[in-house]
């Protein structure tokens, strides 16, 4: 299995870490994302990574699907519960960490784009928003104790947050939160996909 991806993207670190702690071996190829590969834009005319390249040529994207589909080809350990009820909780908390990766690159792509004249009250949308998800996932810390597709979404996003943002993450409102990406960031799965440049 062929994994488009970059070293930065939080979305492709969350299906690494996915791969790593169910021992799924799988190929990374790392993609420009100014000048598209026709591999890249062949197998998703999105032009998105991750993209996920089966032996048989199957395509898989976005990331919630590839997960499921890592989730699926190797049951164990389980990352996504079945019964209802645990399944629908966690795949909540699991959106909200996607989304919390979509405000941050959003702000991040807008002072690439525009370093001198960023939109400001974008920005500071944003940051309230970044704010209400700290809150809003230190309530659910005791959640996030088990190893699943939504601590690992969570793990990815606050990583990729440092990365780009780390003025942004502070522990002043979220002392559960911030205590328990301290003890995931231990992870070998997590060191091992740091991102880079
Ligand atoms: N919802 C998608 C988001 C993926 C995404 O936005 N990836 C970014 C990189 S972090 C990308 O491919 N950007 C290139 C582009 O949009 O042209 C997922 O969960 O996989």
């Amino acid at each position: 299995m062929k994994l488009l991806y970059t070293p930065r993207s939080p979305y492709a670190r969350k299906v690494r870490i996915v791969a790593i702690e169910k021992g799924i071996k799988l190929e990374l190829v790392n993609e420009d994302l100014v000048n598209k590969s026709p591999g890249l834009v062949k197998a998703n005319p999105l032009g998105k990574i991750p993209t996920l390249i089966l032996d048989n040529g199957q395509t898989i994207f976005d990331s919630p699907v590839i997960c499921e589909y890592l989730d699926h080809f190797k049951p164990k350990p389980v990352l996504i519960p079945q019964g209802p009820s645990k399944r629908f909780a966690v795949l909540t908390l699991a959106a909200a960490a996607d989304g919390l990766m979509d405000v941050t690159v959003a702000m991040f792509m807008e002072k690439v784009r525009h370093p001198k004249d960023f939109n400001a009250a974008f920005i500071a949308a944003n940051e309230a928003t970044v704010k209400r998800c700290f809150v809003y996932f230190d309530a659910q810390a005791a959640q996030l104790k088990e190893l699943n597709i939504a601590s690992i979404a969570l793990a990815s996003a606050i990583g990729y947050l440092n990365f780009r943002m780390p003025q942004l993450w502070s522990a002043d409102n979220c002392p559960k939160l911030a205590r328990w990406y301290e003890e995931i960031s231990k992870r070998k799965s997590m060191q091992e996909t740091a991102p880079k440049e």
